[in-house]
């Protein structure tokens, strides 16, 4: 199912352009201040580059990548969204039963209770499903560019009634010794934030689900403060409030409190609707920095920065006033949803991040940034201590 939503923009991305510069540019009044330099291998994993899970099945999209380094090498936790083949006359989709069972519902795509308005999501009768399942696998690479499934590993499924729909953008934190994995749990009971543990990425701890309904983008700090763990996390609250960034505390990874609202969707901004953490806060002589995604009514998701204090993460000193990395090349305009640029893994050295993200929610890009850069571009957030 392809999306070409377009906006006109008047200006093309360099794909995969060599110059360390910012693209400056101006639409229709508004600065563009990309900061990315994007790899000119883009897209470096397709759906075509994976085996289903399971015969009859077809890898739709990949998305959204936790990264993590792991006995020499780099390595992606690569959400797989599958599907039956579409037949014509009928919308087909797969869930899981809570003992692991993958089971197919099918509609007649003319009934006219059903609406497939948005591409990720079918509503029947007024109940939701995925039109997709997600599962995670685990994929390594020498170069951190190209990447490839191990011999004999195994993916990660959804599993127990509140992953029916699958599990969905990994996050990877590695505290000590152990990599910890957070992760959106999808279910007809709701979308909430699971845990995960491994030290060897073949045995895992399963801590259930550490954020209740609805809550996804948990992003945890990787050293404790005060003693204590930190999480961002993202609950959702349409009526009254909004789809915000909010911190928790915890003393043992599993039992979460003293939450606090960090960052509100701003109105007339790139990040107006929702935003939410990427990957785990990076400490810098300034504090600690946050990428995350933001986006507007229409959908449109674009990356940005936060700064929070080093000893005081509830404090915000800085924030993007506009994208640091924006849908400008084709890849990342156009797909299954396309228009978005939506990370939750990166590596860091020295000064150069490398994210890794999911471009139209259907392939799995890289790119570049200087740290410094990201920090020089974000304003002050008036009262916050200097
Ligand atoms: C959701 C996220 C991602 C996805 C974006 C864009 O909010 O959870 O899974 O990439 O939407 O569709």
């Amino acid at each position: 199912m392809h999306r070409h939503r377009g906006l006109p923009l008047a200006y093309d991305c360099p794909i995969g352009s060599s110059r360390n510069d910012p693209i400056l540019s101006s639409y229709e009044g508004r600065i563009m201040n990309d900061l990315a330099k994007r790899f000119a291998e883009n897209p470096i994993l397709r759906p075509l580059d994976l085996r289903p899970s399971v015969e009859g099945m077809e890898v739709t999209c990949l998305l959204n990548p936790g990264v993590f380094r792991f006995d020499d090498k780099t390595w992606l936790l690569v959400r797989v969204a599958e599907r039956p083949a579409q037949v014509p006359g009928k919308t087909s989709f797969p869930i899981l039963s809570p003992d692991g069972k993958l089971e197919i519902l099918e509609f007649n795509s003319d009934d006219p209770r059903l609406d497939l308005s948005d591409p990720r999501v079918i509503s029947f009768d007024g109940k939701d499903y995925l039109t997709t399942l997600s599962h995670l696998r685990l994929l390594a690479s020498e170069d951190g560019l190209t990447f490839r499934e191990p011999e004999g590993s195994r993916p990660l499924m959804g599993c127990g009634e509140l992953e029916t729909y699958g599990i969905e953008d990994c996050r990877v934190a590695k505290i000590d010794e152990a990599y910890y994995l957070t992760y959106t749990q999808v279910s007809s009971n709701g979308v909430g934030v699971g845990l995960r543990s491994t030290r060897n990425w073949k045995d895992f701890v399963q801590s259930g689900m550490i954020f209740a309904p609805h809550n996804k983008d948990c992003a945890l700090f990787e050293e404790r403060i005060g003693g204590k763990y930190y999480a961002l996390h993202r609950p959702s609250s349409p009526e009254l409030g909004g789809n915000y960034i909010w911190l928790a505390e915890s003393p043992d990874l599993i039992h979460w409190g003293n939450h606090r609202c960090l960052a509100h969707s701003r109105e007339g901004h790139w990040d107006s609707a929702r935003v939410g953490a990427g990957a785990a806060p990076i400490r810098t002589a300034e504090g600690w920095l946050e990428i995350y995604h933001g986006a507007t009514k229409e959908n449109r998701y674009c990356l940005g920065a936060l700064l929070l204090d080093i000893d005081e993460p509830w404090r915000v000193l800085a924030r993007s006033e506009t994208p640091i990395m924006e849908p400008l090349a084709i890849y990342e305009k156009e797909g299954f949803f396309g228009q978005v640029i939506f990370t939750n893994g990166h590596l860091v050295d020295g000064d150069r991040l490398t994210i890794y993200y999911g471009a139209a929610d259907s392939v799995i890009c890289g790119a570049h940034l200087s740290i410094e850069s990201i920090l020089a571009s974000l304003a002050p957030v008036p009262g916050a201590k200097p």
